[in-house]
């Protein structure tokens, strides 16, 4: 009873927390198939008490697997991603690589369930930046409309992977001791240049882009679109890294169709809303912060305040644990839901 279900990238950051996040739902799994690359296989890692052998992901791995959740990085997903589909698994992939194909569902369960009724076999888990701005917006749309969105974020080095995080952990400790900090990941590992991390704030997560944005920036804008289907909505962002482990932080600017918003009715929609909590109280100092959202499956708004020009503009403040809802837990909340839906088998095979 329950499903076949391969873990791709299963040593990596994001790929741990799909392990643990399948535990810990009680996702009906019965086998787990941990992947990696060749260098890992053979070592294990632990579910559900029991030592799993981890081995190395070829496209003949896939056979009998019912869903495949990929975490090991566009190349990896563009070169195995549709083998797995090609063997029947349904493959929620966490990487760049198809999300804005046009046959594949983009989808935060909160805002965009009902696109994952039309899969194809393949079905794309958004950034995780994109993803906890995007479960705020949805219930601030669908009352009071949406015209434009202008967000700047403060992001966790988890996202750039287990390389970034140790070279953060280095850096501090060189930097602290008066030595040299010879940064070699961040911001962008395959980029030309690198610059220390430790006690600073690169402004750029993943490559330029021809228009002057990144791609990070790009994810943000056009993710976005996709996701709350407003192909025409304006949307800005800046990306930036900071010297933290876990969780995205970001301010968010709005402009709403209605003049009737106000921050009292923003706080309600968004304190009754799904897979949101509201912290924001500011004679209580109550917001949220990247150290307190990590570890959990929530995303958390707080700062809500009205613009002091523009009747119609709000600001706020939203925060995250990106590998958890921005991207283990709501890759395997799709898994869920796809389940609880009947939606497993494919419309097209
Ligand atoms: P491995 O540990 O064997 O290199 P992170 O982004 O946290 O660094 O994790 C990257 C994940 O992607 C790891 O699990 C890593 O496995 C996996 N990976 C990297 N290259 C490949 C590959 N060629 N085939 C399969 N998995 C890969
Ligand atoms: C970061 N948001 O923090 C990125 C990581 O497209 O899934 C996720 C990259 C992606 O660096």
């Amino acid at each position: 009873n329950g499903y076949v279900v391969a873990v791709v990238g299963a040593t990596g950051a994001v790929g741990q927390k799909m392990i643990q996040t399948l535990e810990q739902r009680n996702f009906p799994a019965h086998t787990l198939i941990p992947l990696a690359s060749k260098r890992s296989a053979g070592k294990t890692v632990s579910y559900k008490g029991e030592e799993v052998t981890i081995q190395e992901a070829k496209p003949e791995a896939f056979e009998g697997v019912d869903i495949a959740l990929f975490s090991a990085g566009g190349a990896v997903s563009r070169q195995l991603a549709r083998e797995a589909v090609k063997r029947g698994a349904v493959v929620i992939d966490n990487t760049s690589a198809f999300r804005m194909d046009p046959d594949v569902p983009l989808v935060v369960p909160e805002v965009n369930e009902e696109d994952l009724a039309d899969h194809n076999g393949m079905i794309a888990n958004p950034n995780c930046s994109t993803i906890q701005m995007v479960a705020a917006l949805e219930p601030i749309r669908k009352t009071f409309g949406l015209k434009r969105v202008i967000v700047s974020t403060y992001q966790a080095v988890s996202g750039a992977g287990t390389q970034a995080v140790e070279e953060l952990k280095q850096q501090t400790r060189a930097f602290l001791d008066g030595k040299e900090l010879n940064p070699e990941i961040l911001p962008v590992k395959s980029d030309q240049k690198h610059y220390p991390i430790a006690f600073n704030a690169l402004p750029q997560i993943d490559v330029f882009q021809e228009n002057g944005y990144t791609f990070e920036e790009m994810k943000m804008i056009n993710e976005t679109k996709k996701i709350m289907h407003m192909p025409d909505l304006k949307v800005a962002a800046t990306c930036v890294r900071l010297p933290f482990f876990t969780s995205h932080a970001e301010s968010v600017y709005i402009e709403v169709e209605d003049d009737t918003a106000t921050v009292e009715k923003l706080k309600n929609l968004l304190a009754a809303a799904e897979g949101i909590v509201l912290e924001d109280d500011p004679d209580t100092q109550t917001y949220p912060t990247p150290l307190s959202a990590e570890g959990k499956r929530d995303v958390f708004v707080g700062r809500i305040r009205q613009d002091l020009d523009e009747k119609k503009g709000f600001h706020f403040w939203v925060v995250s644990d990106n590998l958890l809802k921005g991207a283990a837990w709501n890759s395997v909340q799709i898994a869920e839901r796809l389940v609880k839906n009947n939606w497993l088998t494919r419309s097209v095979v």
